[in-house]
């Protein structure tokens, strides 16, 4: 999305800048840059091409241009020139979680330290330990960093990736004319996190294709070229592979390169069990050691001759759902068409960047029927949380909302903290207010296993805690999962009816699909939300419902598939 690109550019300016002991307000102008892009209710593309840049609140002529520059090339010289100007690494160690500008500045000076790898050593030599201010843990916390940001550059988060693919898909279909073009792989199977993208394309003339492919201005590099495929490493560094096939191979093709490689060997092993073969160019089969083409054109062609339903993409992993598939019993999964609404929300009364009556807009926009504004609770003033006096206004203003919105109603609602010792940051008395009480964790990652179970535990047993909201705490590129025992916490949720948030938000997916079919299982209901900090956030439901479904969750697995009648009649008080 080009809004993030351009808050992202403008974010690694301000650190630059920063790094370079510059001037602090200059500093602070790109930050809030950054933040007042990402708060805007409109397309920022819209505003672009109606010259209204300079209307947005901290953006003058100069950023103004900036702006424009990354919407046209997709980069900005600027930032490449500051990065030019620094010694190479350093914009690395500034991508490294708990490690600022300040730090990087710090290591530079005293221990001459230049990028990732240097910081590795020195922390695992305790070199970092002769600064003042690091301590044992300050280095531990880094050493953690650096590997989650390994992790993070080998796959891309799921969001990221269909925002590369749309992009690459629109810049090759208008160079050139393509009849059938599908995404494949990991991406159209919506994994949480993705290496590479694939895409397959069906074409009789595949030069042609190559052809417009390689002058493609999102092309970077390019690291294979033959007459049908190709591997181009776009200009953020993402590798994209390009496979042409002929029509009446397309669905056989398809089929292939969507994987998972586990799903297409058990798919070859059925297939000869038939006495046929299946491959990327289609379903044959043999006789008297001849090949004879039986389908391949569309994909549902190749799974009936193999004699299975159609299988969701998602689905394609070899968790029995090859099985369920011969004897027609795989479950009907739910779709963004069964979401009526959205639990957990967040408007300017705390740390989002819309208010309440934006964010209700865009819902009811959106074709739900409620929207629930769950800011957080007084104790998270990093967050600024509410007191109990914001509440009551903010009742106020949602009570008068929902006179005059009508379509969609506005549930008032809390992300409540858990504290370490698990109690609620509201007494049962302001809880039993709320329409729906979604409860969290936001501090104390740390702590025991038991602890954070008993913590979870304590949140599920509340009789007005409705959701729990991104249970394991997982950020991609950040933070890894705490630990907990879900089993128990699974069960609980399924005995005091709360249910489990999957937090549609990129960079969590929090449940993620494995532990979705596992609460499944244990009988717990789950919630979608998005945890949107502004409106444009909102959007992010289908990585929600994509999650839902690689969790082979159906509609009645989902709370938010029930319409605000339904809803209200099933809500715990
Ligand atoms: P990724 O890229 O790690 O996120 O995951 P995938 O699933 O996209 O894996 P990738 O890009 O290596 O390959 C794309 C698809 O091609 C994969 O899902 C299935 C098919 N494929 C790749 N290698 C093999 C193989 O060795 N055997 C079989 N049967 N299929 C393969
Ligand atoms: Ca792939």
């Amino acid at each position: 999305m080009i809004t993030s690109l351009i808050a992202g550019i403008f974010r690694e300016i301000a650190k630059i800048l920063e790094l370079k002991g510059e001037n602090v307000f200059r500093i602070r102008a790109y930050e809030r840059a950054a933040q007042n892009i990402e708060s805007l209710s409109e397309d920022i593309q819209d505003i672009i091409n109606e010259n209204r840049l300079t209307e947005i609140p901290g953006i003058g002529k100069d950023l103004a241009e900036k702006i424009v520059e990354i919407a046209t090339t997709g980069k900005l010289s600027f930032l490449e020139d500051m990065r030019r100007s620094l010694p190479p690494g350093m914009v690395g160690l500034l991508a490294i979680p708990s490690v600022g500008p300040k730090h990087a500045k710090l290591f530079y000076e005293k221990l001459g330290i230049k990028n990732s790898a240097e910081l590795e050593k020195a922390c695992r030599e305790k070199k970092l330990l002769e600064l003042s201010g690091i301590k044992e843990k300050t280095i531990e916390n880094i050493l953690q960093g650096i590997a989650l940001v390994k992790k993070g550059r080998e796959r891309m988060d799921l969001g990221t990736a269909l925002t590369v693919a749309n992009e690459f898909i629109a810049a090759l279909k208008n160079a050139t004319r393509i009849t059938q073009l599908a995404v494949c792989g990991s991406l159209r199977r919506m994994k949480e996190t993705i290496r590479d993208i694939d895409i397959l394309v069906s074409s009789p003339n595949p030069q042609k294709i190559m052809e417009a492919l390689a002058k493609l201005p999102q092309i970077k590099d390019s690291t294979a070229q033959g007459e049908t495929k190709a591997s181009v490493i776009t200009q953020e560094g993402t590798q994209v592979d390009i496979r042409v096939v002929k029509e009446k191979s397309y669905g056989a093709a398809l089929v292939y390169f969507t994987g998972s490689k586990n799903f297409n060997i058990k798919i070859r092993q059925r297939a000869m069990k038939y006495g046929l073969k299946v491959n990327e160019y289609g379903v044959f089969r043999i006789k008297n050691g001849k090949e004879k083409y039986i389908s391949g054109k569309t994909e549902e062609a190749v799974f009936k001759s193999l004699g299975l339903s159609y299988i969701e993409p998602e689905l394609r992993e070899d968790a029995g759902e090859i099985e369920l598939a011969a004897t027609h019993r795989l479950p009907q999964l739910l779709t963004l068409a069964d979401i009526k609404g959205d639990f957990h929300a967040h408007s300017r009364y705390s740390d989002g960047h819309n208010s309440i009556a934006e964010m209700a807009q865009c819902a009811k926009g959106l074709g739900y029927e409620y929207i629930t504004i769950s800011d957080h609770s007084q104790g998270l003033t990093i967050a600024k949380g509410l007191t109990l006096a914001d509440l009551k206004k903010k009742k106020m203003e949602i009570e008068n909302l929902n006179k005059t919105l009508k379509v969609c109603k506005v549930l008032f609602g809390s992300e409540v903290d858990i504290d370490s010792q698990g109690r609620l940051d509201y007494p049962d008395t302001v809880l039993a207010d709320f329409d729906i009480v979604v409860a969290a964790i936001h501090t104390g990652f740390k702590q025991s296993k038991k602890q954070i179970t008993k913590r979870l535990l304590a949140a599920c047993k509340n009789e007005y805690v409705d959701i729990i909201a991104h249970p394991t705490g997982r950020l991609w590129g950040t933070r890894d999962a705490y630990e907990a025992d879900f089993d128990d916490i699974f069960r609980a949720a399924s005995d005091y009816g709360t249910a489990l948030e999957i937090n549609a938000y990129p960079l969590r997916l929090d449940l993620n699909d494995t532990y979705c079919r596992q609460a499944k299982k244990a009988g717990a209901r789950l919630a979608i939300s998005t945890d949107a900090h502004a409106v444009s956030q909102l959007q992010a439901m289908h990585l929600g419902v994509a999650t839902a479904r690689r969790g082979w969750l159906t509609k009645n697995d989902v709370l938010n598939s029930l319409s605000y009648g339904e809803l209200i009649k099933t809500l715990k008080h």
